[in-house]
């Protein structure tokens, strides 16, 4: 490689200015090989979310309401993956930063292209972590819709990744294995000279620092999706109070305090009907014990008791397979009205709850009556609701 002009050739820019295999290839693929898992993790978890949140129409109709707990693992996995990237991505940029001072920037057309991937895959990937860690906090400093990003990002993040994966193989190939272990038809590389001044443990260190990162930060977070790590959950942003589920939108923030006296269900079909909290209450009752998984990375186990939504559904002449929207007494926000498709709709486990763990819903639950389904996304679980209605 050539030397940069004189006047450059100092600091950073020195020849072998860095020379500690902290800084080396065989460092950046081990790296490289846990932020890849971690992030294609928390791709694969989050393409689940955003299928289940916002479907196609075509594929509305074959959502699974089973199992139970599925939105809730893979949306903690995703959570609990995107956590322990940020000191993975950290620990990674810190490997390879040198090559922000080789010389040349750019040896050609393709080399300069190569790196352009690569300032592409970095910023995408800073930029998924940043508004996920936000995402969860409930924390949204910007302008632009926090899912339509989270979610193009991605793809953009995993292109450029792919792009990285196929521009570096022979690199990753060479340092996939440890460098005793090169199978000995491969002629043994010669050693570059290591001045004894760096620790020959330099790469181990910066690995056992990183796990140990990621280890802290998946144990005192993960509590907020996993049961028996709650214990430890010192940091994540949400836990239930004592004995309670959290709230993400309480009912003050929504504007539904003061239920009317006179509230009625109303359920639209060709015998729709209103139906008051009474004569929900003489309806068969079904208790059924359903998580609320959040998409902003919490979930928690709940006992909840009241009307199969099926049962109110054929009452009004709706019939099995169709799918309904569910509207909130809530005047706006995000999640007033729910689409629910057929599979949802027709499970005997999807209620119309009246009671959380043996007592009436609390005004912050969804006082008269809420919306709780199997494998569904916390958002989707309306509360305050005040219309059912085929679509
Ligand atoms: N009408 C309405 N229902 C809603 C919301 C809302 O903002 N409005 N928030 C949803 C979200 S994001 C979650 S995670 C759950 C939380 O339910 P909980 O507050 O009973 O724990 O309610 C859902 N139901
Ligand atoms: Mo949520």
């Amino acid at each position: 490689m050539p030397a940069p002009p004189a006047a450059l050739r100092r600091g950073p820019f020195r020849p072998g200015a860095f020379r500690s295999p902290a800084h080396g290839p065989r460092t950046a693929v081990v790296l490289g090989r846990w932020l890849g898992a971690a992030l294609l993790l928390c791709f694969a978890t989050g393409l689940i979310s955003h299928l289940l949140q916002d479907p196609p129409g075509w594929l509305a109709p074959h959502l699974p309401p089973r199992p139970v707990n599925g939105y809730r693992t893979t949306q903690g996995l995703h959570v609990i993956a995107g956590l322990a990237a940020v000191p993975l991505a950290g620990a990674k940029l810190w490997t390879v930063y040198p090559r922000l001072f080789e010389w040349p920037p750019a040896r050609g057309v393709l080399h300069l292209l190569e790196r352009l991937s690569i300032a592409l895959l970095v910023a995408a990937v800073l930029l998924e972590l940043f508004t996920g860690l936000l995402n969860t906090l409930q924390w949204y400093p910007w302008p632009f819709p926090f899912r339509q990003t989270h979610y193009w990002t991605a793809w953009t993040a995993v292109g450029a990744l792919l792009v990285h994966l196929a521009v570096k193989a022979p690199v990753i190939a060479a340092h996939w294995r440890r460098a005793g272990a090169v199978p000995p038809s491969v002629p043994p590389p010669v050693p570059p000279p290591v001045p004894p001044s760096v620790p020959p443990s330099g790469r181990r260190a910066v690995l056992a620092a990183t796990a140990a990162a990621v280890g802290a930060v998946t144990l005192t977070t993960a509590g907020q999706s996993v049961p028996w790590l709650r214990a430890l959950d010192l940091f994540a942003p949400r836990r239930p109070g004592t004995g309670g589920l959290p709230v993400n939108r309480t009912a003050a923030q929504a504007g539904t305090t003061a239920v009317p006296a006179d509230w009625r269900l109303a359920v639209d079909g060709p015998a729709g009907y209103l139906i008051g909290l009474g004569g929900l209450r003489g309806l068969p009752q079904t208790t059924a014990d359903l998580p609320i998984a959040c998409v902003e990375g919490w979930s928690a186990d709940a006992r909840w008791t009241g009307v199969r939504l099926s049962d109110l559904l054929r009452r009004a002449g709706i019939p099995a397979g169709s799918a309904v929207r569910i509207t909130s007494l809530e005047a706006e926000g995000p999640y007033r009205v729910t689409e629910m498709p057929a599979p949802y709709a027709d499970d005997p486990l999807t209620l119309l709850a009246l009671d959380l763990d043996g007592r009436p819903l609390t005004p912050d639950h969804g006082f008269p009556a809420r919306i709780v389904a199997p494998n569904r996304p916390g958002v989707l679980q309306t509360k305050w609701v005040a219309r059912i209605e085929a679509v």
